[in-house]
């Protein structure tokens, strides 16, 4: 087992469906790619509303220090743990097969006053930046990761000054 694995998480990755991995994938490679020790299962806020609840209430004394949670179609599972938790909860729209996430996307974000759910673009770069803004909250107690997202920012500078146009 990898020192990240036997590391207390973190970040917590929860999804509403089994379904939904092929996107939040993302988010947990970007998790392992930084050396965060994280946790990821399904969490199903009408399949499972039972341990849902526990999962949030236990979520600060566990030691995690952000959420990542991905649903969709009427995906109130962001906004359920929100309701439960004040660990920052970083809600991602998962394409659902009817409406492609926009159902998604409105349903997480549109969280009324008092009770916040940061919302991320829907799919796969949505996955991606709650991971980054994860690790970024963390970031700011833990300085070898701060230099390691900076280095992951020059990274993509260098790579878009080094982009040419077939012109
Ligand atoms: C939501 O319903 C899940 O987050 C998933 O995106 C969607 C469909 O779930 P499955 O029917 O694929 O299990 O709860």
């Amino acid at each position: 087992m990898s020192e990240q694995a036997k590391a207390a998480p973190l970040v917590g990755v929860v999804m509403g469906s089994s379904s939904d991995w092929e996107v939040m994938q993302h988010a947990v490679a970007m998790l392992k790619d930084f050396g965060v020790p994280f946790e990821a299962q399904v969490i199903s806020a009408h399949r499972m509303p039972d341990q849902m609840f526990e999962y949030a209430e236990t979520a600060r004394q566990r030691g995690l220090r952000a959420i990542i949670a991905g649903a969709g179609g009427a995906a109130h599972l962001p906004g359920m743990l929100a309701a439960k938790t004040i660990v920052p909860v970083l809600g991602v729209p998962v394409p659902s097969k009817y409406l492609r996430g926009e159902d998604s996307l409105l349903s997480i974000v549109q969280m009324p006053k008092g009770v916040p759910v940061s919302t991320f673009a829907i799919g796969e770069a949505g996955a991606a930046n709650a991971a980054l803004t994860a690790i970024a909250i963390l970031a700011t107690t833990d300085d070898a990761l701060a230099a390691r997202l900076q280095e992951f920012r020059a990274k993509q500078t260098q790579a878009a000054q080094a982009m040419s146009l077939p012109v």
